[in-house]
């Protein structure tokens, strides 16, 4: 009578698991990531691993993600949430990948390593009164979306009891973002121990928008005259019909006549998520960061004009997924007045914004209030961002390898406001319980900059980055300080820096140290890299690492002039590509 029905199991590992046999699969930065054609087999085993998952913890809900976020529409993957919103333990990443590659062995290495699982964890398949699993499954805009849906219900429908016919829970949540999803997760397993009912995606949109209007109550400004005409670039993903209902129902509860969810002041643009070979092409966060240039189907110019006044324009870029966001604007036609506003700009918006708050609320003069603000970012952060951060914020900085995982990791464990962006743009900001109560317990006295803080805690997307809730952020953080975009880039200069991708016949042979900075394989090509970078002076810098989400080496390379950055990329790429060839 255990939870596994055996005969489903084989069956259905049958179904989903014969096709691309022998393929090893790896966990990547932000879960598995490979051409839609080979995920089934890790599509299944993500499925059985989530329900395994859920029942070790208790019975809390966990969530699948289906999505590659800013990689190319024939790509697909997975990413697995943790209760509380956060990305999967990383004591599990090791687990997923042997039950995959078991998996695509053979049906017995399979059930071995799952019997092996089992037992291991002290999984309790028998006695299931605790709970017999539960689980969230989500997906992007995807072609191969619904497919490898199929393959993951398979998997859960494999836990069903002999006796009593229970079938472990599963709620598919349809086509959403990957931060809606995470954020689902989270108030779901807080429903849970609040015994209430099962809670739908309407607590995501009930739970910003009522952020953002109290914002707007309590600074007087309104989504319908928002200092910038605001063009969004969608990445003809999920993130676009999400922002939609967004923002018609934001101007619904402002009460004001909107034509068709759209006002003056806010446009979206690739927009076709309906048409998956679009997603991610020639627009969207990676490919305006990596290009430094407008994506297709925004405009330059940076006036804006309504009703005879000229407004301010600002355009933004979410990815694939909507989990990640950049800004910019461009003066005009001509490309060397690009002005990118990247995950850097947003770390140090938000940074000097609760710096100010932290000073007006009055929490910094109690001296046993011991406040830790912090910012935590990677090795592609701008070396001028971190100069800012440090010598003219004077604030702590923290480096930590590429992927949420770690900065949101560091971030938590180090501070009480804790504001981790990667350059790409992908963050957020954490809170700890003891500013949170700090907050509320002195919230009464009807002091603005606190009021701020605790609406703050609630218009940001606490499990993971959101290219939505961090948009409203910056949106609000602006229209706070009175900053036009022009004044959030003059805080400091960008060094000139170029990223490239270099293909190689094995990216795995490339392994690091010190958060990524420095490679320590293959053997002296950290060497010649650092006599490269000596010889174009004190500003420069350059890293080699490998992708978790692509097949490929990234380079990176910073330098007192663009030239000098680009010459200096090509060239650690060419030794880099000379390594692989010896
Ligand atoms: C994922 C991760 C990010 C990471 C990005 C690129 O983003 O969540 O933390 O920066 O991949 O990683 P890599 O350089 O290893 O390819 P996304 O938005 O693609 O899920």
């Amino acid at each position: 009578e255990k939870l596994i029905n055996l005969q489903l199991l084989e069956k259905l590992y049958n179904k989903n698991c014969t096709s691309n046999k022998g393929f090893k699969y790896a966990y990547g930065t932000a879960g598995f990531r490979y051409n839609a054609d080979v995920l089934n087999t890790v599509m299944f085993t993500t499925g059985i691993l989530s329900v395994l998952r859920s029942i070790y913890l208790q019975n809390k809900t966990i969530g699948i993600m289906i999505t590659a976020s800013h990689n190319p529409p024939q790509d697909n993957g997975v990413k697995i949430v943790e209760p509380m919103g956060e990305m999967l333990d990383q004591s599990w990443e090791s687990i997923a990948t042997d039950l995959a590659n078991s998996a695509s062995n053979s049906y017995n290495d399979f059930i071995t390593y799952l019997n092996h699982l089992i037992k291991d964890k002290g999984i309790d398949l028998i006695d299931t009164s605790n709970g017999i699993g539960s689980v969230i499954v989500g997906r992007d805009s995807r072609e191969s979306g619904p497919r490898l849906l199929e393959t993951v219900l398979d998997a859960v429908y494999c836990f069903q009891h002999d006796s009593t016919e229970r079938v472990s829970k599963i709620l598919d949540a349809g086509i959403l973002t990957t931060p809606q999803l995470h954020y689902l997760v989270y108030k779901t397993n807080v429903a849970k121990t609040l015994e209430k009912n099962e809670i739908g995606i309407g607590c995501y949109f009930d739970d910003f928008t009522r952020a953002w209007l109290d914002l707007c109550e309590l600074y007087g400004f309104s989504t319908e005259h928002l200092k910038f005409a605001l063009t969004i670039d969608a990445a003809n993903g999920v993130g676009g019909f999400q922002m939609e209902k967004m923002i018609s129902l934001l101007f619904t509860l402002c009460k004001t006549t909107v034509d068709g969810g759209n006002s003056t002041n806010i446009s979206i643009v690739n927009n076709d998520w309906q048409k998956p070979n679009l997603l991610n092409n020639k627009c969207g966060a990676d490919y305006v960061k990596t290009n430094q240039c407008l994506p297709n189907g925004v405009v330059s110019n940076s006036k804006f004009s309504t009703g005879g006044e000229n407004t301010q324009k600002l355009n933004c870029s979410f990815d694939g997924d909507a989990d990640r966001v950049i800004f910019y604007y461009q003066d005009n036609e001509n490309k060397s007045s690009f002005h990118l506003l990247d995950g850097d700009r947003i770390s140090t918006l938000f940074a000097k914004f609760f710096q100010h708050l932290l000073k007006e609320s009055g929490l910094l003069d109690a001296s046993d209030n011991d406040i830790k603000v912090g910012v935590v970012q990677t090795a592609y952060a701008n070396g001028n961002s971190t100069k800012y951060i440090t010598e003219v914020l004077k604030m702590d900085v923290s480096c930590t390898p590429t992927g949420v995982k770690h900065l949101h990791h560091e971030a938590v464990e180090k501070y009480d406001i804790g504001i981790y962006f990667e350059a790409n743009g992908h963050g957020t900001i954490v809170f700890s319980e003891k500013i949170k109560s700090l907050v509320n317990n002195s919230m009464s006295n009807g002091n603005k900059a606190l009021k701020t803080i605790e609406i703050f805690t609630r218009l940001i997307n606490r499990t993971v980055g959101d290219a939505i809730s961090d948009m409203l952020g910056v949106l609000a953080v602006l229209c706070i300080l009175n900053l036009t975009p022009q004044d959030w880039y003059n805080e400091y200069s960008d060094l000139p820096n170029k990223l490239i991708k270099v293909v190689v016949p094995d990216r795995t042979v490339f392994k690091t140290t010190n958060a990524e900075r420095q490679l320590v394989s293959p053997a002296g090509l950290q060497g010649k890299i650092d006599e490269l970078v000596s010889s174009y002076g004190a500003d420069s810098r350059s890293f080699v690492r490998a992708s978790g989400t692509e097949d490929a080496v990234r380079v990176y390379a910073e330098s007192s002039t663009k030239e000098m950055a680009e010459s200096l990329a090509e060239k650690v790429g060419q030794l880099v590509s000379n390594c692989c060839g010896e």
